[in-house]
């Protein structure tokens, strides 16, 4: 984490990356927490993306993420978190490398539809042992499935955390980013005491 003087005390900054498949709710959960008017890189899907674009889960949506988001969330007075959305289409994977660069953590985030969507974004954390958990966007307020059956699901850690959240809704995004400081934080005291 990068560190500031500010009037009064030290404030932490840490930047997050908020990734997952195609229309699963990354652009909606940086404007929702975001303190700031987000910055979105949104382009409008047109008939020459039917077919490549599958946005049968998300018939709504009518633009797509091209560059990243950003936005910005003070957690608490001397902590602050800079978010950076990834755009969900593999067209545009090739930006995730700058897009993680100096990140603490990311949320994975899952629309229980279409769980194999996630899947490469948790194999690019796991081999880049970047820390991330797992947010379930309950798209309608649904919970179609709870977060142990996800979690084996994808077969992954059972250390790392599956949160649900509606990707709308500021509290409980804020929650999912409460959730993952904690977590990068008990990691980096795992892995400070673990024998080399
Ligand atoms: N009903 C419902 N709609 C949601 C929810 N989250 C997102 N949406 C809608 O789902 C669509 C996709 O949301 P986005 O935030 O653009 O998804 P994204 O992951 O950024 O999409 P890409 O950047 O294109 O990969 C939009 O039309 C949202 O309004 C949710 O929790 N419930
Ligand atoms: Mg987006």
């Amino acid at each position: 984490m990068s560190q500031r003087p500010a009037a009064g005390g030290r404030v932490t900054s840490a930047k997050i990356v908020i990734a997952g498949g195609f229309g699963v709710g990354k652009t909606t959960l940086v404007g929702s927490v975001s303190e700031i008017t987000p910055l979105t890189t949104e382009a409008i899907m047109t008939s020459a993306g039917v077919g490549v674009d599958d946005n049968r889960q998300v018939p709504g949506k009518m633009t797509t993420t091209v560059a990243m988001d950003f936005g910005r969330i003070s957690i608490d007075r001397d902590l602050i978190l800079y978010l950076f959305g990834t755009p969900g289409q593999t067209r545009f994977w090739f930006m995730w490398d700058e897009l993680v660069r100096g990140a603490i953590g990311a949320v994975v985030m899952v629309d229980t539809r279409r769980l194999a969507d996630c899947f490469a974004a948790i194999d690019f954390f796991e081999h880049r042992r970047l820390p991330y958990l797992v947010a379930i966007n309950c798209f309608d307020g649904m919970q179609y499935h709870n977060p142990q059956d996800v979690r084996d699901a994808l077969a992954i850690s059972s250390d790392v955390p599956v949160v649900s959240c509606d990707a709308r809704n500021r509290e409980s995004t804020k929650n999912v980013l409460i959730s993952l400081v904690e977590y990068v934080l008990t990691m980096r005291r795992t892995r400070a005491v673990a024998p080399a």
